[in-house]
């Protein structure tokens, strides 16, 4: 049995060295030893990606290095998802409704990925439009399913602005005023949200459930 102060450190080194098979081998030894699945992913993985990205942005990395750690991570959320839903899915009351997607342009699914699954465990009713969603689909879904928040996950400058365009397509739908909006993604800030009416700013995941409980009380 390991404790999660030895895997958090694996973690990361998995990440790291880009080693897909180390990441799923330290999701798996998370798992059997029942340490907390989501600091794991938070201080372990979440936190390595964020260290990749910065070598990435210095230059000292390249696409593919960026390409390998992700799949990396993405194959350990893959095997901690479902233990995580079975553990805490049904414990909590239910919350009411999501639709949460990448924005339209953006093809950054990672952190929306933690955020839904998050959100999930939480007790919410989650539609996961995917990457690279048109606006007109995350209105089209929040009509359809009456939905409670419509979340918006933007990683790229360029595509932030986009999520002005939701709040106004939201306003257009004559819909604004049913939903709450919550925005995320690493260039996006309260500032930004303060800026586009938008009625949520989440830095991570646990602060997106902290408030979108807040928001549907
Ligand atoms: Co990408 N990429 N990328 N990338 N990428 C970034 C985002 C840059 C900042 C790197 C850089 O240049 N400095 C940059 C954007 C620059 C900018 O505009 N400011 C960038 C670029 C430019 C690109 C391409 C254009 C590169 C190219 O092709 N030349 C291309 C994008 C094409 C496109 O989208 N149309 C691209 C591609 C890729 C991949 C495919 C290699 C890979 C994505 C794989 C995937 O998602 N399936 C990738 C990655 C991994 C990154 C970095 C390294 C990490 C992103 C990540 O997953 N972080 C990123 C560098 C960085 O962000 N510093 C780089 C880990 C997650 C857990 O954090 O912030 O996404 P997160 O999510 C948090 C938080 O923000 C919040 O909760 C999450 C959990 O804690 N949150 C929400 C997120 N969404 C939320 C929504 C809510 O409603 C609420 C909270």
């Amino acid at each position: 049995m390991a404790s999660l102060e030895e895997l958090i450190p694996k973690a990361k080194n998995a990440i790291k060295e880009f080693d897909e098979d180390a990441a799923k081998e330290v999701a798996q030894e998370g798992i059997d030893s029942n340490v907390d699945l989501v600091k794991l992913i938070e201080d372990g993985f979440t936190a390595a990606m964020t260290e990749v990205g910065d070598q990435f942005e210095e230059g000292s990395l390249f696409l593919p290095h960026v390409i390998a750690a992700s799949e990396a991570m993405s194959a350990a959320v893959e095997l901690i998802t479902p233990v995580l839903e079975e553990q805490r899915g049904g414990a909590e009351e239910k919350h009411g409704g999501v639709v949460i997607g990448t924005i339209a342009g953006d093809i950054h699914t990672i952190g929306k990925d933690i955020v839904a699954t998050m959100l999930k465990i939480a007790g919410f009713e989650l539609y996961d439009l995917g990457r690279d969603v048109a606006i007109e689909s995350y209105v089209n879904k929040a009509k359809e399913v009456d939905a409670d928040i419509v979340a918006s996950s933007a990683l790229m400058t360029p595509t932030m602005t986009e999520q002005l365009t939701l709040e106004e397509q939201l306003k257009e739908a004559g819909i604004r005023d049913k939903v709450k909006t919550m925005i995320g993604g690493a260039p996006v800030s309260q500032k930004w949200a303060d800026e586009i009416g938008a009625d949520i700013y989440a830095e991570n995941a646990a602060d997106a459930v902290k408030k979108a409980k807040e928001a549907v009380k």
